[in-house]
């Protein structure tokens, strides 16, 4: 493609796509309000808030496919979580609307469905228990994008990240790992396939403590391959185990549960 837009280019995940999807456009254009550095090569640096409607018109114009990883991405205040993840959220669709309609793949999450206890085994159709009013942030982003695929047809892989980091931190991501390698080789999926209609997909690693089944979203072609398992020895050797009431062992979104609604300050 010739444009690929990454949102939230400045944070942990951005920076990762940002080291590695080069390859995927002619030029990557990388957004955020933090600071992105200098441009590369084939770079486009565009400091924006996506709470800017105008701003989000432009950033959008021009671009063939989407990355949306901006927003806020733990709970918060409503205010914060409105702005960055409800109001930023429909200035992009809003903007993809106008040019051209370019495909999405919109960072969602394990907190969509949170609530669940670890016992559960989900699919793609189980009802959503969010479990923060960020995971209901996240809620709200699954259904625009479900309503711009049926009204405008506008695709969007919905993807419920579960815990993306180099490696699992603790004993609950053994079952909600995503490594750095399978978020890519999903990424890349989401833009090579011919169709993608707007799926929620989870994204996990080929981890055996699994909780999640994606055979809904099995015609993508996506394989993961890590497993969460190999850290086993090494979380059980430095970690003590959590008390078996604790959020983390009983809930999906583990701490996410036990989070307090966090008034502004007057
Ligand atoms: P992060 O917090 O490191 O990055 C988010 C970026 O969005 C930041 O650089 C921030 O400056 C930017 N941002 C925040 N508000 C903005 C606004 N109003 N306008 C423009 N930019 C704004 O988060 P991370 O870990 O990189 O996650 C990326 C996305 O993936 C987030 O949407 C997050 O909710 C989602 N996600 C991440 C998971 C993970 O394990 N890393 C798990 C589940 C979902
Ligand atoms: C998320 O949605 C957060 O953005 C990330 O920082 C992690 O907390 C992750 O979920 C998780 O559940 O481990």
């Amino acid at each position: 493609m010739k444009r690929l837009l990454i949102t939230g280019a400045a944070g942990g995940l951005g920076s990762v796509c940002r080291a590695r999807l080069g390859h995927m456009a002619d030029t990557l254009r990388l957004s955020d309000l933090a600071d992105l550095g200098v441009a590369g090569p084939n770079e486009e640096l565009v400091t924006c808030n996506l709470t800017d409607k105008a701003a989000v018109d432009a950033l959008v114009e021009g671009c063939d496919g989407i990355v949306h990883l901006g927003g806020r991405s733990l709970e918060d205040t409503w205010q914060v979580i409105r702005d960055a993840n409800i109001e930023g959220m429909l200035n992009l669709y809003e903007a993809a609307r106008k040019h051209g309609s370019p495909r999405i793949l919109y960072a969602s999450s394990n907190h969509t469905i949170g609530y669940y206890p670890q016992s559960a085994r989900l699919d793609a159709d189980v009802r959503v228990r969010p479990d923060s009013l960020y995971g209901v942030s996240k809620v709200f982003g699954e259904a625009l994008a479900t309503m711009y695929h049926d009204k405008f047809g506008i695709e969007t892989a919905c993807v419920r990240i579960g815990s993306c980091f180099p490696e699992p931190r603790n004993h609950r991501m053994l079952s909600t790992w995503l490594s750095y390698d399978d978020f890519i080789a999903l990424i890349e999926r989401v833009f090579a396939v011919p169709v993608l209609g707007c799926p929620i997909i989870y994204g996990s690693s080929n981890n055996d403590a699994t909780w999640w089944d994606n055979s809904a979203a099995a015609d993508l072609g996506w394989r993961p391959k890590d497993n969460a398992e190999a850290y086993r020895e090494q979380l059980d050797a430095t970690l003590s185990t959590p008390a078996q009431d604790a959020p983390d062992v009983l809930f999906q979104g583990g701490m996410f549960t036990a989070e307090p609604i966090h008034e502004a300050e007057s």
